[in-house]
């Protein structure tokens, strides 16, 4: 594919600032090597907010184009009484990137398309590449829902760009029946999905936005499993949450290739 291929690493809740920072001490030699070697990937570590100081300063001490860091999170707002929060601002003076919407945010912390839409566009005022986590449950694909499910998080999540804005976002497909639960989609289905997801996109903002925008697949990817997603040309990479806490993460880059 021509566009530039995205592996990010969800860390969700786990590695603290010890731990974040001798763990990415770890891998940055290999990982530094292999996206050197493969200028076409481009891998984004997300920490907990916690951990996103350390980690920057140990990829500042050894410059690397190509890693990047991503928040899992942000408020709308731009500051002020809304305890527990931080801004899109506050995230860009450390990150590059950050996931919207996870279907864990959505789950256990109630976040609507229409949050995330607000999230969205508060990410793409501060230049941050916001990578947008669409997905249906079990019960939805075992209901033959999917496709109706998606376009209305597509619609609803990603509404009210500007056209300057519509190519420079990234969505990440992540069937929530796979999510953590060891048991990937099937390449057809995150292809099905995936080239739906691209249709419903250039039905909003035109063919040419839709085309520059990334879609990941998401949902139990190991270094075992990436090349059969990466080898389709609708796929533009992965967001991988259980094996990027370990030094597999490497392997899952180059395999990605
Ligand atoms: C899906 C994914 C990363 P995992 O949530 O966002 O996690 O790879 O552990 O299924």
């Amino acid at each position: 594919a021509t566009r530039t291929a995205i592996i990010a690493g969800n860390w969700k809740m786990n590695y603290g600032p010890r731990q974040a920072a001798d763990f990415v001490k770890q891998i940055l030699p290999a990982l530094a090597h292999v996206i050197r070697t493969h200028p076409h990937i481009v891998s984004i570590l997300c920490p907990p907010d916690i951990s996103l100081q350390v980690v920057r300063d140990v990829l500042d001490a050894q410059p690397t184009r190509g890693i990047e860091l991503g928040a899992q999170n942000l408020y709308f707002e731009e500051k002020g009484a809304y305890t527990g929060e931080i801004s899109a601002e506050m995230v860009k003076e450390l990150c590059s990137a950050v996931i919207l919407g996870h279907s864990e945010r959505r789950t256990y912390f109630a976040e609507t398309d229409e949050l995330v839409n607000k999230k969205l566009l508060a990410a793409l005022k501060h230049h941050l590449l916001p990578i947008v986590c669409v997905g249906e449950t079990l019960q939805q694909y075992e209901s033959g829902q999917t496709s109706q499910i998606i376009e209305q998080q597509v619609r609803h999540s990603l509404a009210n760009l500007q056209p300057e804005q519509a190519g420079q976002i990234v969505i990440a497909y992540e069937p929530l029946w796979a999510i953590g639960s060891g048991k990937a989609a099937t390449v057809d289905d995150a292809v099905k999905v995936i080239r739906q997801i691209r249709q419903i996109y250039s039905s909003q903002y035109g063919s040419s936005a839709a085309q520059a925008i990334r879609i990941l697949y998401g949902g139990s990817v190991t270094a075992d499993n990436i090349a059969a997603f990466t080898a389709q040309e609708d796929i533009d990479g992965a967001l991988v949450g259980g094996a990027s806490l370990k030094a597999e993460f490497v392997d899952l880059v180059r395999n990605s290739s």
